[in-house]
C-alpha cells in the first residue's frame, strides 16, 4: 500500500475524479474494457475521454454508463462480443480489507457482476467513505424477480434484515433487466462469500449486492492524502 502525493482537505467529488484519474494507469491502448456504474465511475469515464488514450471500445454495465461512453464516442460493445477482458474498473458501496463490496446502490450490480465475472482484474475506485472493516452498514442492495418480493422480505427478516422495495417516483424502480431492488437493512455480514453463495440460490434472487465471487483485485482509494493503492 503506498501514497501518492500528498493532497489539500478535498470534497468527496474531488476525491471521486482523482482516483477516475488513477485508474487511468491501468488502461492500455488498443484494449477492450470492463466499465461499471456510479459518480465515481462516471469521473473515470471522462477522465478516459480527456486522456485520448486509444482503447478499442468498452463493455458497460449499465445503460447509463453506454449513455455516457458513447457520448465521448467511445465504442460499447456487446459482453457476447468480447470473451474476456483484461480489466474491469467500477466503483462500490463499501469495500474492506479482503477486497469484497457491497454493490448496487446505483441498482447496475446484475450487469456490474457480469462484466466483472469476464475480466482478469478488479480494478475498484472508491474515496475514502466507502472503506469499511466489515461489510453491512450500507443497505445491501438485492435484484429481485418481483413475484417474489414479500417471501425474500420474510427471509431477509429471519436473519434480522428489514427489506424494502427500491422506490422511484414513489413506484417500485425497474432496473435496466426489468427488475426490482429490495434494500436491506440490520444485516451482519461476516462472511461475504458464504453470505453471497447463500442468498443467491433463493428463488426469485437475480443478484445480491455482495460481490465476494467477485471482488476487486486491486483498489485505488482517494483520500486527502493522496490515492491508496490497496491490493
Ligand atoms: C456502482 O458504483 C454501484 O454498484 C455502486 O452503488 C456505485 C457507487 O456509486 P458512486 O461511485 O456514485 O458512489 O458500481
Amino acid at each position: 500500500m503506498h501514497t501518492d502525493s500528498a493532497a489539500s482537505a478535498m470534497t468527496q467529488d474531488e476525491l471521486k475524479a482523482l482516483v477516475g484519474r488513477a485508474a487511468l494507469a491501468y488502461v492500455e491502448p488498443g484494449q477492450v474494457i470492463g466499465v461499471g456504474t456510479g459518480s465515481t465511475v462516471n469521473r473515470f469515464i471522462d477522465a478516459l475521454a480527456a486522456s485520448k488514450i486509444a482503447i478499442a471500445g468498452a463493455v458497460s454495465s449499465s445503460e447509463a454508463s453506454t449513455l455516457r461512453l458513447q457520448a465521448h464516442g467511445i465504442p460499447v460493445f456487446d459482453a457476447n462480443e468480447v470473451p474476456e477482458l483484461s480489466v474491469y474498473i467500477d466503483g462500490a458501496d463499501e469495500i474492506e480489507p479482503g477486497g469484497c463490496m457491497i454493490k448496487g446502490g446505483g441498482a447496475a450490480l446484475t450487469r456490474e457482476k457480469i462484466v466483472a465475472a469476464q475480466a482478469r482484474r478488479f480494478i475498484c475506485i472508491a474515496d475514502e467513505s466507502k472503506w469499511v472493516a466489515r461489510l453491512g452498514r450500507f443497505p445491501l442492495p438485492v435484484e429481485v424477480i418481483p413475484m417474489a418480493t414479500q417471501r425474500l422480505i420474510r427471509q431477509f427478516a429471519a436473519l434480522g434484515g428489514s427489506a424494502r422495495v427500491r422506490l422511484r417516483d414513489g413506484v417500485p424502480l425497474v432496473t435496466d433487466n426489468g427488475q426490482h431492488i429490495l434494500d436491506v437493512t440490520g444485516l451482519t455480514i461476516d462472511d461475504p462469500l458464504a453470505f453471497e453463495s447463500m442468498v443467491n440460490n433463493w428463488p426469485g434472487v437475480v443478484t445480491v449486492g455482495v460481490f465476494a465471487h467477485q471482488r476487486a483485485h486491486l483498489c485505488l482509494l482517494g483520500t486527502p492524502q493522496g490515492v491508496r493503492t490497496i491490493a
